[in-house]
């Protein structure tokens, strides 16, 4: 057949609907659909180019980025106030040289650099980082956005959107806001859930008449700042990091929160609450944002939300690979309940790949195996390269042993769940499949 009968789309749907004979030709069709599949990223800390500087992309911000700030102080006596005194350029020599030149790049977050620089052409031989600088210096942030997306294959984003950041809310309020339709935003509440008492100025300053105290008015003012923001950002989900120690329900201000105000506003805006929990907020102050820990959380809290509130959608991922098979069980129960994701610091080869097996053997493909989480725009052609590889492998064996029992496969089969997983499941959650 040539090039032209092949692009037909009824001899590809025809090609699609034949039984996949071998497992060599099983392998050839995974990967393929695997590594071609475009991806929606449900959580990522990246913006669209409307909201200029907020975007970060470029040679500096990849080898600032914090895991590779704290994995360099392990390699050095120097203070840290000396070092956040320094340029960023500063800092990114300072990085390059100890975990690149000093020292292999072996860990997740440094050979994701490494596999950047190749997938996006760049001549990984050199030792120097002027000579990666010099070839971005002439791309401007909206070619590099297409180019890095094209490469890792991601067709839509979601951000994470705080109004209570100032420079975040200002293009919102100010400007037109997100004007990339292949952005999303999800609305971040951290602040009123983890950070209430620093929270009540703030939403005063924004025109909201809140008091510390937890009465009707108040409830009623944070459900107003909430939908007015949903409305404005036309956020998919609610999300927020919770830590650790977060238990539900509780006679605590975060209970409170979540019974009056969160699921109020999101069933009646239709969408989900995205839960990140377990995070150990800065054991090490002196690293800023690099100074989280994780730590083991109480999976019953999902568990009594999930049964409290039947016809609220969760997207919950959690930090602790313990707490990660708990959820993956919990995920059996209610089908409210959405797993996604290998978060932060278990977003390693190791870990996605124990996560993806046992959530594909108690799941089958109802979750989303992965999210970027990325704060700089590059990062998504490592995060998306290195998880696809995993999936790929994992599901060609699962694939293959199906076939060993006489099960009859189709690549149309297999193409409808690597899109459910990278893609469709995430927007048939939402009810926007
Ligand atoms: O709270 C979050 O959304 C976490 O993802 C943090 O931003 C964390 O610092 C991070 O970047 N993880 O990848
Ligand atoms: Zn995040």
């Amino acid at each position: 057949m040539d090039e032209e009968q092949l692009n037909n789309p009824n001899v590809q749907k025809a090609v699609n609907t034949l039984t996949i004979q071998n497992e060599a030709q099983l392998k050839e069709i995974v990967d393929r659909l695997v590594y071609q599949t475009e991806v929606t990223d449900m959580h990522t800390h990246l913006f669209s180019p409307d909201f200029g500087d907020l975007n970060l992309w470029g040679v500096d911000e990849l080898l600032i980025y914090h895991y590779l700030i704290s994995e360099t102080f392990r390699w050095t006596e120097q203070d840290y106030a000396s070092f956040w005194e320094m340029s960023k350029t500063e800092q990114a020599d300072w990085v390059w040289k100890k975990l690149f030149v000093e020292h292999s790049p072996i860990s997740e977050a440094a050979r994701g650099v490494i596999t950047i620089f190749n997938r996006l052409g760049l001549d990984t031989s050199s030792r120097n980082l002027n000579d990666y600088r010099a070839q971005w210096a002439q791309k401007s942030a909206e070619q590099q956005v297409d180019d890095v997306m094209a490469a890792a294959k991601v067709k839509k984003i979601v951000m994470t959107n705080d109004p209570f950041d100032d420079k975040e809310r200002a293009v919102w309020t100010e400007k037109q806001g997100n004007q990339d339709s292949r952005f999303y935003a999800a609305l971040r509440v951290d602040p009123i859930v983890n950070q209430w008492d620093q929270s009540v100025s703030k939403l005063n300053e924004l025109g909201y008449d809140v008091s510390a105290e937890w009465e009707t008015r108040t409830i009623e003012e944070t459900r107003r700042f909430l939908s007015e923001w949903i409305e404005r950002m036309d956020a998919l989900y609610l999300a927020i990091s919770m830590p650790g120690d977060f238990s539900y329900p509780s006679e605590d201000h975060r209970s409170r929160m979540i019974d009056d105000v969160i699921i109020p506003v999101c069933q009646d805006k239709g969408i989900p609450f995205g839960l990140m929990i377990g995070v150990k907020r800065q054991v090490n102050p002196q690293l800023r944002l690099a100074g989280d820990m994780s730590m083991r959380s109480n999976i019953e809290a999902v568990q009594n939300l999930c049964n409290r509130y039947p016809d609220q959608k969760f997207l919950v991922t959690m930090l602790s690979r313990e707490n990660q098979h708990e959820l993956t069980v919990l995920a059996r129960k209610f089908r409210n309940l959405m797993v996604f994701g290998c978060w932060w610091f278990l977003h390693i080869e190791s870990m996605v790949e124990e996560m993806t097996r046992f959530r594909l053997e108690l799941l089958g493909t109802s979750f989303i195996p992965q999210h970027s989480d990325c704060r700089v725009f590059e990062q998504l052609v490592y995060k998306w390269e290195h998880s696809r590889k995993i999936l790929a492998n994992v599901l060609n064996e699962k694939y293959a042993t199906l076939m060993q029992e006489g099960w009859v496969l189709t690549e149309a089969e297999i193409q409808r769940d690597v899109e459910d997983m990278l893609d469709v499941n995430f927007w048939r959650f939402l009810g926007k499949a």
